[in-house]
């Protein structure tokens, strides 16, 4: 009973299995009823049926347990009975191989119970938690009974065999056995399972179980199930088959004679196609004597050892393999925090026009759908769940494998419990620590799913070349220590905003792809990610440059430079054929960082870039109204132009009409970004022209300081006023810095002394800081939904330390209408959502102004 041997004796020769044991019981006993329940009342029987097969030359018996779970022993009042039951039956082939004298092995026998988790139209139906439990009761019972192996048959779906083998993995690590795992589905007519799967989708989806081997069983016959014996043959584990003595006929006798059988199966045996077979309903020892004597003279199939350098595969309703050379793209356009109309159609309940998104998108070349309900007054994991419910019932889209996009890890939780085939995670990550991010990671792996892993780690996002390296290399290193496969792991390196205008993020482009390669080169098997419109956020408004900056972005990083899957709206990749050659140099210099001037020459050839054949877009940089040319006028332009082209005499002329330098920052100065705010907002401006702005107004205070300071010391009751402050800082849990760290110019450009306390900042931390520092304003910023959770934590420590300091808050997960009811309500000091960084200064202005103050904040 050395449980090894059976791995040795797959590559020696070709395995029996036995028969049914219920067509023999119902032959010799007509019991009606539950046949697992003799295992209790009539052993004997059970045992010598067990006996009868290994007379007849099975090498491995299956337990009488097909029903012994308390899901299917419910319906004869007989659930407390699956331990007793499990027991017995290892029990009576344990005595039945003791009397043959030889070498055989047990299979621990769990059917696919009489539930479907995919097939469930409510809730009120058996859930995955449910019917999980069930296996794992069950399971558990048989291996601790001494079940050599475990034998998942009949499945006809794959999410109740996910279910089992979540339980499987489970009693693994409980009991230390190894367990091995045979899995058998059954297939329709069609050559799917009835939940829709194919077999090679099918077989993907477990794979995770690491089984000793795939099969089929049940179904039309062996001369049918031979059909699909070369969809099984590219298994990395050996192949099963135990089909019908035929179909029944009418009166309940199965047709199929021990020679039909064998003839059916002498060809698949001989060609060397099989590792072990034996017989399903309606087969009995005389046809397993025949099958018997049929493998014994057979070739057996060599079992392909497992490639460690094999491509990652995922599945839908079909499998899709994700080619290590090219590019896989993923849908982004079913995420609520990326799509307006997404947003709108999940909160208006219309899941018709949203599942309608998802498949226009496979239609329009996506291979993965990416799926994001995280918005701060949704309930995600709710949203989640009825979307993935009705994809999976639409064709078009269940097709493809769905990747799961959350920060919040109860919504990943619970979504891999719908999912039948091998869905990706997104993401996990080391911002959490590395013991945190291998329990997820385990748990993701557990449920036969695929997962990103994201560039951060406990000190935020990498944005660097060196960063992105250090923390993926860390990652993997973790991850295969822990056991995932490498091709189960796809980095994301961290596709970050290009032409923002700021100094800091001009090799963002170039990092990333350098990175890609890195890590292709370096992490064997991972693959690399990223979500591409993040790169061209700066040209909002402006689609053609978008979409012309994703095209040579990806022939610079995609397919055998390194990324191999990419996050996008597939029905606007565009060729960069098509590109004109002015704007596709200025990209190529910005993305690959080719010209210290690159941001500002990409920023002139797309303000007079638009779509061929689409009429031309106001230009970018807009030009003010030149009605009324005063002095004060022009400085307010030339904030919005974010140009002057003598500021200093400028400045002169316009202090000289306003009456004082303090007059020319609050006048035209303000009024100038106050314009910039507005623009922005109506997409007439990008971001790279706002971080212009604020540097002329930057320019501008500083060649007015001296004049303020003067003036200053010169009124007694101003005397010592420094400069406004402001604290500012990521919110804890949250690595996300790339909009904060643009306020933070802008703010400073704007007179601000600017404190950031950087990412993933303790509330207490703000609070302190913000009480030491004095703060006139505390900034809170997030990207993600957890985040906004935070915030309002923050808020409540505000309001316990007695402060009064106004709380902006922004960021990609706020909202006027979440600031409005979930954080404002727990501060009575002045609370705001701040749309963006242009509209900041102008209502930070209007708060640090005592006079303006008061109707600001009514
Ligand atoms: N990495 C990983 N996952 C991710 C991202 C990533 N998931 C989310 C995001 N980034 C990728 N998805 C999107 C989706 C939409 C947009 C950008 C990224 C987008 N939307 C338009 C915009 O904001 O201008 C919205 C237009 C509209 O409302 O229709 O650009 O990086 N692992």
């Amino acid at each position: 009973m050395i449980h090894n041997d059976i791995h040795q004796a797959l590559r020696e020769r070709v395995l029996t299995l036995d028969g049914a044991m219920g067509t023999m019981l119902q032959t010799d006993r007509a019991e009606a009823g539950c046949i697992d329940l003799l295992c209790l009342s009539s052993p004997a029987t059970i045992e010598d049926i067990h006996l009868q097969y290994l007379q007849a030359g099975a090498d491995i018996i299956t337990t009488d347990t097909f029903n012994a779970n308390a899901l299917s022993l419910a319906r004869y009042g007989a659930s407390h009975l699956v331990d007793d039951i499990c027991r017995e039956a290892v029990a009576a082939a344990r005595r039945a191989i003791r009397r043959i004298g030889r070498q055989a092995w047990i299979a621990g026998d769990v059917g696919p119970t009489g539930k479907s988790l995919s097939m469930t139209s409510d809730d009120t139906d058996v859930d995955f938690d449910t019917l999980r439990a069930a296996y794992l009761e069950q399971i558990d019972a048989l291996a601790r009974a001494g079940a050599d192996l475990i034998l998942l048959e009949t499945i006809f779906d794959t999410l109740n065999a996910k279910a089992a083998i979540s339980a499987l993995l489970e009693v693994r690590e409980s009991t230390g056995l190894e367990l091995p795992l045979m899995v058998s589905a059954t297939l329709t007519e069609s050559g799917r399972l009835l939940s829709g799967q194919t077999l090679e989708a099918f077989i993907v989806s477990i794979s995770h179980a690491r089984p000793m081997s795939v099969g089929l069983n049940c179904g039309f016959g062996a001369e049918q199930a031979i059909e699909f014996l070369p969809q099984l043959q590219h298994a990395t584990c050996a192949v099963s088959l135990h089909p019908n003595a035929g179909l029944p006929d009418a009166m309940g006798c199965y047709t199929s004679t021990p020679s039909d059988m064998t003839a059916a199966l002498r060809r698949p045996l001989a060609d060397g196609m099989l590792n072990i077979v034996g017989g399903c309903c309606g087969t009995t020892p005389a046809h397993i004597r025949a099958i018997a004597a049929e493998a014994a003279a057979a070739r057996p199939r060599n079992i392909p050892n497992c490639d460690p350098a094999a491509p990652l595969r995922l599945a839908g309703l079909e499998a899709l393999t994700v080619a290590p050379d090219r590019l896989t793209p993923v849908g982004e356009r079913c995420n609520v925090a990326g799509s307006r109309k997404f947003l709108r159609l999940i909160k208006e309940g219309n899941l018709n026009e949203a599942i309608a998104i998802a498949a226009a998108q496979t239609d329009a070349g996506a291979r993965i759908i990416d799926i994001n309900m995280d918005d701060a007054l949704l309930d995600a994991a709710r949203e989640m769940q009825r979307f993935v419910r009705l994809a999976s019932a639409e064709p078009d889209v269940a097709r493809v494998p769905f990747m799961i996009d959350s920060s919040q890890w109860e919504v990943v939780e619970s979504t891999l419990k719908l999912v039948q085939g091998k869905p990706v995670v997104n993401s996990i990550s080391l911002k959490e620590g590395e013991e945190e991010m291998i329990r997820r990671a385990r748990h993701i792996s557990s449920m036969g799913a695929a997962m990103v892993v994201m560039a951060f780690d406990e000190r935020g996002q990498a944005d660097t070349f060196e960063r992105k390296t250090e923390v993926c290399a860390r990652a993997y290193r973790l991850l295969t220590d822990a056991g995932i496969a490498p091709s189960d792991i796809i980095f994301d390196p961290n596709i970050l905003a290009v032409a923002t205008g700021i100094e800091h993020h001009a090799r963002y482009g170039l990092d990333f792809i350098r990175a890609a390669r890195w890590i292709r080169q370096n992490l064997p098997g991972a693959g690399v990610s990223g979500g591409l419109s993040n790169l061209s956020f700066s040209f909002r408004g402006n689609n053609f440059v978008r979409e012309a900056i994703h095209a040579i972005f990806l022939a610079n990083a995609a397919g055998s430079s390194g990324m191999n899957m990419a996050i996008v709206n597939p029905s606007t990749l565009i060729d960069t054929a098509t590109i004109p050659e002015p704007l596709a140099e200025a990209i190529t210099d910005t993305l690959l960082c080719r010209r210290a001037d690159a941001d500002e020459r990409l920023i002139a050839v797309a303000a007079s870039t638009d779509a061929p054949g689409r009429k031309a877009s106001p230009a970018t940089q807009p030009e003010a109204p030149d009605t009324v040319s005063t002095p004060c006028s022009r400085l307010a332009d030339a904030v919005v132009k974010g140009r002057a082209d003598a500021l200093p005499t400028l400045l002169q002329e316009a202090q000289a009409e306003a009456g004082s330098a303090f007059a020319l920052v609050e006048g035209p100065l303000m009024q100038g970004m106050d314009r910039v705010g507005h623009l922005f907002g109506e997409g007439r401006m990008f971001l790279p022209q706002v971080v212009k702005s604020a540097r002329l107004m930057q320019q501008a205070v500083e060649l007015l300081t001296p004049a303020i300071e003067a003036e200053k010391a010169a009124a007694p009751g101003n005397a010592g006023r420094r400069n406004p402050r402001m604290v500012i800082a990521t919110v804890r849990g949250d690595v996300h810095d790339i909009g904060k760290n643009i306020v933070a110019v802008v703010m400073r450009c704007n007179g601000f002394d600017v404190t950031d306390l950087g990412v993933m900042v303790e509330g207490e931390r703000i609070v302190s800081e913000a009480q030491r520092l004095e703060a006139d304003l505390v900034g809170l910023s997030g990207l993600i939904t957890p985040s906004l959770a935070e915030m309002a934590e923050v808020a409540r420590l505000m309001q316990q330390a007695g402060m009064s300091t106004p709380l902006l808050v922004g960021g990609a997960a706020a909202s006027v209408l979440h600031t409005a009811l979930r954080i404002a309500p727990c501060y009575s000091g002045p609370t705001f959502y701040t749309h963006d960084a242009a509209s900041l200064p102008t209502l930070a202005a209007k708060l640090i102004d005592p006079r303006q103050a008061d109707e600001t904040i009514s």
